[in-house]
């Protein structure tokens, strides 16, 4: 598919001994007074996370790492429905307009107080559609921002539930968004976002806390079964669009700000390839 060039891949050992680097001149610094947890200050150091927030994760593998980090992440506070709106205002601020969010599908920059049900509006689409599990929005998955996204009214009712696949017809008013009957294809920026937040949800989610326990498959087609596909192309996405400033940014709120726990993922998007 020649509009998809972009399958360059971030030196991740370069980004990762930049964050050692970062870490070892605060390690060796006096300790600094801790910043407001409301504060926009700098994001934790990868190599902090990994001692303190992830320590139980690191060294594993496979189903081992895919239970130390649900345990990990459901830990973690929530929100109701109504106050999701308020969230993805913050979450999915465009930095170049902080009147502004940024819609996941369409990429248009909308103003906040424009959100609601009417065509132009922008309301709150589930990436992991909220059929696929019949998890609704009671307060739990149906409201887990780290799977929420601003989406233009129309576009969020044209993906509709349907699975993530590569192909179809170009979506109406979102650029480079692609849709058949059973499938949706985000364009290129939000492939990784998608990815992640799916992968998220599976781990997240495992049944133990009176809702479905989601996973990724291979299928489109999924129905209410508790079930996303397609994973081989959602592991594909993930790899050609690796977490930017935005998506990170937006980890980072969540964790500071609203449900404290993060999506492992994208701190360290090679755990999809250890875990699937
Ligand atoms: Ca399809
Ligand atoms: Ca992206
Ligand atoms: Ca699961």
């Amino acid at each position: 598919m020649s509009r998809r060039h972009h399958h360059h891949r971030r030196p991740l050992l370069a980004t990762l001994a930049a964050f050692a680097v970062l870490a070892g001149t605060a390690a060796a610094a006096p300790a600094a007074p801790a910043a407001p947890r409301t504060a926009p200050a700098a994001a934790t150091p990868l190599t902090t996370l990994d001692d303190t927030y992830y320590r139980s994760a690191i060294g594993k593998t496979g189903t081992q790492l895919k239970s130390a980090l649900h345990s990990i992440i459901s830990v973690q506070s929530k929100i109701s429905y109504s106050q999701v709106w308020d969230a993805l205002k913050t979450t999915d601020q465009d930095p170049a307009n902080s009147s502004n969010v940024i819609l996941i599908y369409s990429g248009r920059s909308e103003p906040k107080s424009d959100n609601g049900g009417s065509v132009g509006q922008w309301n709150r689409e589930h990436v992991w559609a909220k059929s696929h599990g019949d998890f609704g929005t009671a307060t739990g998955p149906g409201t887990d921002i780290h799977h929420l996204r601003p989406e233009d009214v129309t576009v969020n009712s044209i993906r509709g539930n349907k699975d993530f696949d590569n192909g179809g017809s170009p979506v109406s008013g979102a650029p480079g968004n692609y849709t058949d009957s059973d499938s949706f294809e985000p364009r290129d920026a939000a492939k990784g976002d998608v990815a992640r937040m799916i992968l998220y949800m599976a781990v997240r989610y495992e049944g133990d806390d009176a809702f479905a326990d989601l996973e990724p498959n291979e299928r489109v087609n999924n129905g209410s079964a508790p079930n996303i596909g397609r994973l081989s192309v959602l592991k594909q996405w993930s790899q050609e669009d690796p977490p930017d400033t935005f998506e990170k940014r937006r980890n980072d709120v969540i964790f500071d700000q609203y449900q404290h726990n993060r999506n492992p993922f994208i701190d360290h998007p090679e755990w999809v390839e250890s875990i699937w």
